[in-house]
């Protein structure tokens, strides 16, 4: 006869979730003092949202829901298969995660439908509240310890079958359940991701500067990045995956079987300059039900021009210098930034007219800066 937890195991693997634990709802102690003092280092700076008093919430279940006993702890994998890189136009990359349909919609729909039919699967009332990455809850925490994978050196939850490429999702229920037991693996001596983080985000095992991580700076930064990450960010213009296609662990991964996560046209390695003339409306269209719609027009915009700026091809000096008259001083700040690294005569032109119409200071401070770096390369 099944236990009531295969009935919760096997009903989420029918909804398809790609694994299913459980653990109680006793807090992530270590998790709260860890956040904690991250929060006070600085290091999740940027993040208005993170705040101590979120994480006492985020990592203590009984606080969510009145009467907690169990978390139930799923992942969904998003491993689509390699990038389509076809073309010699300059392409930027969007992080895995946001090639196909906006994960918060399709997962949160599903738990709905688990909540649901759990009652009367169970045969008893069922209390629950559910979280997919923008509630209060500690998911890396909550699937830790449900046994789902381990803590990676990146601070990404590695499970043994799909990797690191996966979303986590928790049910927070007042049905007691038999917890599972945290898995014994861990990283070993390995510290390909520490080495590989361009902007040395991952200050320790386990400890992520959010401030340098290229995640936050295309993706949760409103304002510009920072001059001295610029370079660093390479041709990525949402996201990054850098410590996760490092990983040894995520070569082996089995690949995603759901519809809703499949790569869109032109998602993994974008063309850019296309991008860099989208208007309001065709950026709506174009990232329509994506989580790419998050960094908003203007926000990938700017990316677009710093990934364009460290590719160095001539031929985006077109799209740049029509960006410098672009409706958004940041877009036209870094765009600005991206002609002075590529630099040449024509760059040297747009600046030159951009500098002589009256510009916002901090535009204005952009453009000498660009003008600046190229009397400097000319001199060299
Ligand atoms: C804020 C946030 C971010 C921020 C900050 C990242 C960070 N490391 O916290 C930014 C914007 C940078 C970000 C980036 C990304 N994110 Co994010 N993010 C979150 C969010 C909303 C909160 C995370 C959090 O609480 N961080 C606080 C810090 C303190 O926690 P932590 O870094 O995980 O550190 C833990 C460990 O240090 C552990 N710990 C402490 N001491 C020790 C000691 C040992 C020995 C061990 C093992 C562990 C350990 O305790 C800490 C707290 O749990 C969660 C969703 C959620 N609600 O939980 C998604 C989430 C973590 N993100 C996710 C994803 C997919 C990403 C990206 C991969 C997206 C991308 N491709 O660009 C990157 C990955 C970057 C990275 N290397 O982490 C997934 C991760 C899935 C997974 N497999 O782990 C989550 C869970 C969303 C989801 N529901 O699926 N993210
Ligand atoms: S996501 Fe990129 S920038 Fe952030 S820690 Fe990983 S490799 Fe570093
Ligand atoms: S690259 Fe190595 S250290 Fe980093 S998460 Fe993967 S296994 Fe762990």
């Amino acid at each position: 006869m099944s236990t009531r937890e295969d009935i919760v195991r096997e009903y989420g693997a029918e909804l398809g979730f790609d694994l299913v634990g459980i653990t109680t709802a006793e807090p992530f102690l270590r998790d709260e003092r860890a956040a904690i003092e991250r929060v006070r280092a600085g290091m999740m700076d940027g993040l208005h949202w993170y705040t101590e008093e979120r994480v006492r919430r985020a990592n203590r279940p009984k606080v969510l829901l009145e009467g907690a006993q169990s978390v139930i702890s799923l992942a969904i994998s998003y491993n689509t298969g390699p990038p389509a890189d076809d073309g010699n136009e300059p392409r930027g990359k969007i992080a895995r995660y946001a090639w196909g349909d906006d994960y918060h919609d399709v997962i949160k729909k599903r738990l709905r439908q688990f909540c649901d039919g759990l009652e009367a699967r169970l045969g008893e009332p069922v209390r629950t509240r559910i979280f997919v990455d923008d509630g209060p809850m500690n998911d890396r925490a909550a699937a830790e310890r449900a046994g789902l994978g381990w803590f990676g050196k990146n601070t990404n939850i590695l499970t043994p079958s799909h990797g690191s490429w996966v979303f986590l999702a928790q049910v927070v229920t007042d049905i007691k359940l038999k917890p599972d037991t945290p898995l014994k693996k861990t990283c070993g001596s390995c510290v390909r991701c520490i080495d590989a983080c361009p902007t040395g985000a991952i200050v320790a095992p386990y400890v992520l500067d959010n401030r340098k991580c290229i995640s936050f700076l295309t993706i949760e930064l409103r304002g510009p990045i920072p001059k001295d990450l610029r370079p660093l960010v390479g041709d990525w213009i949402f996201g990054c995956d850098i410590c996760q296609d490092v990983c040894p662990v995520n070569k082996k991964a089995a690949e995603s079987l759901e519809p809703a996560f499949q790569q869109r046209h032109d998602f993994s390695a974008p063309e850019l300059i296309p991008l860099l003339e989208l208007d309001d409306e065709g950026f709506r269209e174009r990232f329509r039900n994506s989580p790419v719609k998050r960094a908003k027009r203007v926000g990938l915009q700017r990316n677009v021009c710093v990934a364009l700026g460290n590719i160095g091809d001539a031929a985006a000096i077109p799209a740049l210098a029509n960006a410098l008259e672009s409706d958004s001083p940041l877009v036209r700040g870094h765009a600005a930034w991206a002609l002075g690294r590529i630099g040449g005569h024509e760059a040297l032109a747009s600046l030159q007219t951009a500098s002589n119409r009256q510009q916002q200071k901090e535009v204005h401070e952009e453009i000498q800066d660009a003008l600046n770096q190229l009397s400097e390369a000319t001199k060299a």
